[in-house]
């Protein structure tokens, strides 16, 4: 059983390996550009999929940074240490990763006109991929039991916080047409479509034959043997693959693998009721 001390930072836990006082005090000064385009998600949505993409989107296909550079320091997290040691090698468009809710974003993003895509995953499966990721990631607390997980996943007692809190917070935000939301379940059905509608938000005018190379290097198959994505340079006493590997099994509903009926309904009921007063869709049912 290991046992971890995170870092408390603003009502959130965060894994110190990667994340210090200093980082997220760099994430707060950080001078967002009018070009940066973000990736946001709650962890386990799709975060590392659409880190893959972008970089691609803006470079018009150029496949050399996701065979040369690891992901983290390709397209880094805002919040994480790495930031300010990769930052003057991001050439422009930068593309970054966050998962901070939205109060979280710093003062230069708002003042900015820097886009937004954020992926939203079905919390269901989220969570089972999050309780693997617990089971498989050095830095982070041994999840318990599938039952024990699930309720600390509902209490928000978990890194980046409850997973209807992030939802929406990206939902009630001033930033009208710099932000695009798309799920994961989208990108899994149909990646070449995502990837269309992904090159209109961003303008890159892709023609059909980039969007094909692009939906194929950016495919589970291929991400999951890619050195540079698929978290294998990173020692295995910190991400131990053999457990259970990152790129895990990149699939919508393993969920249904996972649930007992009962803890299916206590999970709905919860989510159901926090979500009550909003008017978002969603794009899958919660039962
Ligand atoms: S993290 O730790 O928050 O950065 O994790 P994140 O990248 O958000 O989520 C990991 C899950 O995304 C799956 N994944 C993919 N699915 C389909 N296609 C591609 N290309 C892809 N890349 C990553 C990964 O397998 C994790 O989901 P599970 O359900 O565990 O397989």
């Amino acid at each position: 059983m290991s046992s971890c001390e995170y870092i408390q930072y603003r009502g959130i836990d965060l894994p110190p390996v990667a994340h210090s006082m200093e980082s997220l005090e760099y994430a707060q000064n950080f001078s967002v550009e009018d070009t940066d385009v973000f990736a946001v998600t709650y962890p386990k949505s799709g975060t590392i999929w659409m880190q893959e993409i972008l970089p691609l989107v803006l470079n018009g296909g150029d496949l050399t940074p996701i065979h040369t550079i690891p992901n983290w320091d390709r397209v880094p997290w805002l919040e994480e240490k790495r930031l300010a040691m990769v930052v003057d090698q991001l050439t422009s468009p930068r593309a970054l990763v966050t998962h901070f809710p939205y109060h979280l974003m710093p003062p230069s993003f708002h003042a900015s006109k820097a886009k937004v895509v954020y992926v939203m995953r079905n919390p269901k499966d989220v969570m089972v991929s999050s309780y693997y990721f617990h089971q498989m990631a050095g830095f982070l607390n041994d999840p318990g039991t599938f039952d024990e997980f699930m309720a600390k996943f509902l209490e928000g007692k978990v890194l980046f916080g409850k997973w209807t809190d992030h939802v929406k917070s990206w939902r009630h935000t001033e930033l009208g047409d710099r932000i695009m939301y798309i799920t994961y379940e989208e990108m899994v059905q149909d990646l070449p479509a995502a990837l269309r509608s992904l090159s209109d938000f961003l303008g890159s005018n892709l023609s059909e034959e980039v969007i094909q190379k692009i939906a194929e290097h950016c495919s589970f198959k291929t991400m999951k043997v890619n050195s540079m994505s698929n978290f294998s340079l990173v020692p295995k006493v910190l991400m131990d693959s053999d457990k259970s590997p990152f790129l895990r099994k990149g699939v919508v509903g393993d969920w249904k693998n996972h649930f007992s009926s009962e803890q299916l309904a206590r999970f709905t009921s919860v989510i159901r009721q926090e979500l009550e007063n909003e008017s978002f869709p969603l794009p899958w049912s919660l039962d």
